[in-house]
């Protein structure tokens, strides 16, 4: 991965099964509780009282999440290790195209039973339209793309590679302006990624391929073992950090997750770590408790740093499908979330979802995840994303 010449910027893009709206987990780890935590974090995060966790949570806090931070440099160019070899066995280009493999697949037999031995008229298009809305592209979006093929080509017989090209330039232009690089700002030191999501989203998985990614940078990286209710997160962090090289800073099972965040921030500094990545219990996102416990989070944060935590990265998993729009709504919103990577787009069909986030929510997206391994997840880059999922080559 390249790293801006202000020493700023770094990477860009990334991407399964997941979890349906109403139990997002199912994928889960061995470890994954399918339930979020019942206690609340403390108030005080000073007094960092460890051990035990609270029962009740406060009143919802006054303050506003903090706004999305805005990245400050333009995507880098992707280092030549990094850029996707076309075709290389291995190489991200093939790992992507072959996690997208089910809904390209799907889209590109939808197409051609559309338009075999037929020509374009209104119920083509309609069809077409039915094709792509049930890839979870969106409704604008399906009704552009049948736009486009519908002009010039009435009563002709339509090539399904010329739909599928004309679906590609359209994915790219929606997803080109999101596609954006997370970018690490090194007056801040940490940096602080905290990283949100439902349970079994990726979190602590993500956590470990970025801090994979950093470290390989020659960044200093400290994990932060923010969720403290299964013994198993805890350990499936500290592993990560063990492979990675990376101190995780961790209390033991059932300490208040607030006071946690406190304390790993004001021991990452002390360690001089360049960036500060740390993992929250998976939360329903209608768990109104729960997430008022990520704005305590946040807020005690902002006790060691009042800029932290810098980026708040929610972790959508793409086999949810409509869901992850309704997760995103709530998590930009009660956390900051100034960003998204996207994973187990290699388990679904419908990896279009990500079209349809961006169209309505215009967050950026940093990275998506096609598989479990340390490789697989990416920098997100629109146009090898819209011409893997239309099925297409690089
Ligand atoms: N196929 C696939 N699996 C993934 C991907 N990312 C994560 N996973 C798997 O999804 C499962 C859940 O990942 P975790 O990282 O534990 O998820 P989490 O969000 O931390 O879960 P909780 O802490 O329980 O909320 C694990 O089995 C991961 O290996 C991906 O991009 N593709
Ligand atoms: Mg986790």
């Amino acid at each position: 991965m390249a790293e801006n010449e202000s020493g700023k910027g770094f990477f860009g893009r990334l991407f399964g099964r997941g979890p349906t709206p109403d139990a997002p987990a199912q994928q889960k780890p061995q470890e994954a509780p399918q339930e979020s935590p019942q206690e609340s974090p403390q108030e005080t995060p000073q007094e960092t009282p460890l051990e035990a966790p609270q029962e009740a949570p406060p009143a919802t806090p006054q303050e506003a999440p903090p706004p999305p931070a805005p990245l400050e440099a333009p995507p880098p160019a992707p280092a030549p290790g990094d850029a996707p070899t076309a075709g290389a066995p291995g190489s991200w280009w093939t790992r992507l195209k072959s996690g997208l493999s089910r809904s390209s697949s799907s889209i590109g037999q939808g197409v051609a039973s559309v338009f075999t031995k037929r020509k374009l008229d209104a119920q083509t298009l309609e069809e077409l339209e039915d094709v792509l809305i049930r890839a979870d592209l969106g409704v604008a979006l399906a009704s552009r793309i049948c736009e486009s093929v519908g002009k010039g080509r009435y009563d002709k017989t339509v090539d399904p590679d010329e739909v599928k090209a004309i679906l590609a330039s359209e994915v790219e232009a929606a997803l080109a302006p999101v596609a954006l690089p997370l970018t690490l700002d090194a007056t801040q030191r940490p940096h602080v990624i905290l990283v949100v999501g439902v349970n079994g989203s990726g979190k602590t998985t993500t956590i470990g391929k970025i801090a994979a990614k950093l470290t390989r940078e020659g960044k200093k990286v400290t994990l932060a073992a923010g969720d403290t209710f299964r013994a198993a997160a805890i350990e499936q962090l500290q592993i990560w950090g063990g492979r990675i090289g990376a101190p995780v800073i961790a209390r033991a099972q059932g300490s208040d997750a607030a006071s946690l965040a406190f304390e790993a921030l004001t021991e990452a500094r002390a360690q001089g770590a360049d960036v500060l990545l740390m993992d929250t219990a998976g939360r329903l996102q209608n768990r109104a408790e729960l997430m008022a416990e990520l704005e305590k989070i946040v807020r005690v944060m902002k006790k060691v740093d009042p800029q932290a935590p810098h980026s708040v990265l929610l972790v959508l998993d793409a086999t949810v499908g409509q869901n992850a729009l309704s997760q995103t709504e709530t998590f930009g919103r009660m956390a900051g979330v100034t960003g998204l990577v996207m994973t187990k787009l290699d388990g679904t069909a419908r990896g279009g979802i990500l079209v349809a986030i961006a169209e309505k929510h215009k967050l950026p997206v940093h990275f998506i995840g096609v598989g479990e391994g340390v490789d697989d997840l990416e920098p997100f880059a629109a146009r090898d994303f819209a011409r893997a999922i239309a099925g297409l080559d690089a």
